[in-house]
């Protein structure tokens, strides 16, 4: 690939795939609202409001692919979700409709099915349940991301990240977490895959305790290698188990579940 365009660079999944990815393609743009600090040879940094329709014209323009993970990324105001995450999502898929298709993974989440319970297992053809506005605003991303597909043979993966950080730092994330090495091999087969299509993918490592399936999306080769699994005994030693009736325990949101709506200013 010559150029990946990655959103949100600034932020926590951002940074991790910054370095994780050079030579991924042979320019990195990276993009944010936030400061990128220096380019290095390799990279081009915009700052960019994904809310600016011209401006995210002109930052798609010369993409290859595009890793979306720009935007609002827990339960906010509504203003704030509304221009990031919708009107954002709208800007950019108008942005790769004008300049050639290039392929999108969407970093959607597990909030568009947080009110499920911990003790169900589900596929994607599930019935979403989202948890909060920030769920909903991924329920319209993928909306609008199928869309695209139909009407103009857009490609995405509609990646519904459960927790991926560096490790699991709770007990509900036994079962969601997604290891930094399992993200970057998902982007590999989703940009390298001869076809993609639109398939909603669970983002989660190979992890002992799962609730959700990822059988559908055999065609694209992703192995997940990793598994919270073995973070278990240090998390059992350093922090306490959520009561049996605690949001953390019962729904797969967790406490996302009990985010009031929040007023705006
Ligand atoms: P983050 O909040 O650390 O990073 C998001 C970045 O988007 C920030 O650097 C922020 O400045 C930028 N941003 C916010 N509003 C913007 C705007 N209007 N214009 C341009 N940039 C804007 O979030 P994180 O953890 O890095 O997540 C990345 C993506 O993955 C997000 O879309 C999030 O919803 C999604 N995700 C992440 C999960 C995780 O476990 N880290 C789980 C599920 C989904
Ligand atoms: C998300 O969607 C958030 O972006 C991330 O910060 C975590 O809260 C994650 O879900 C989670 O559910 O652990």
């Amino acid at each position: 690939m010559k150029r990946l365009l990655i959103t949100g660079a600034a932020g926590g999944l951002g940074r991790a795939m910054r370095s994780r990815l050079v030579g991924f393609a042979e320019t990195l743009r990276l993009s944010d609202i936030a400061d990128l600090g220096t380019a290095a040879s390799h990279e081009e940094l915009v700052t960019c409001d994904l809310g600016d329709a011209a401006a995210v014209m002109k930052l798609v323009e010369g993409c290859d692919g595009i890793l979306h993970l720009g935007g609002i990324s827990v339960e906010d105001k509504f203003s704030k979700i509304l221009n990031a995450n919708l009107l954002g999502l709208y800007n950019l898929y108008e942005a790769a409709r004008v300049h050639g298709h290039p392929r999108i993974l969407f970093a959607s989440s597990n909030h568009v099915v947080g009110f499920y319970r911990q003790d169900e297992h589900i596929d994607v053809k599930a019935p979403m349940k989202p948890d909060g506005l920030y769920g909903v605003s991924k329920c319209f991303g993928e909306a609008l991301a199928r869309m695209y597909f139909e009407k103009f043979g857009q490609e995405t993966a509609l990646v519904r990240i459960g927790s991926c950080f560096e490790k699991p730092v709770n007990h509900r994330m036994l079962s969601g977490w997604m290891s930094y090495d399992d993200f970057v091999s998902l982007i590999g087969c989703v940009f390298r895959a001869p076809m993609l299509g639109c398939p909603v993918i669970w983002g989660i490592s190979n992890n002992d305790s799962k609730w959700w399936d990822n059988s559908h999306a055999a065609y694209l080769g992703w192995k997940p290698k990793d598994n919270a699994e073995i973070y278990r005994a240090e998390l059992e030693a350093t922090i306490e188990r959520p009561a049996p009736t605690s949001a953390m325990a019962v729904y797969q949101g967790g406490k996302f579940v009990e985010d009031p709506i929040f007023a705006e200013d």
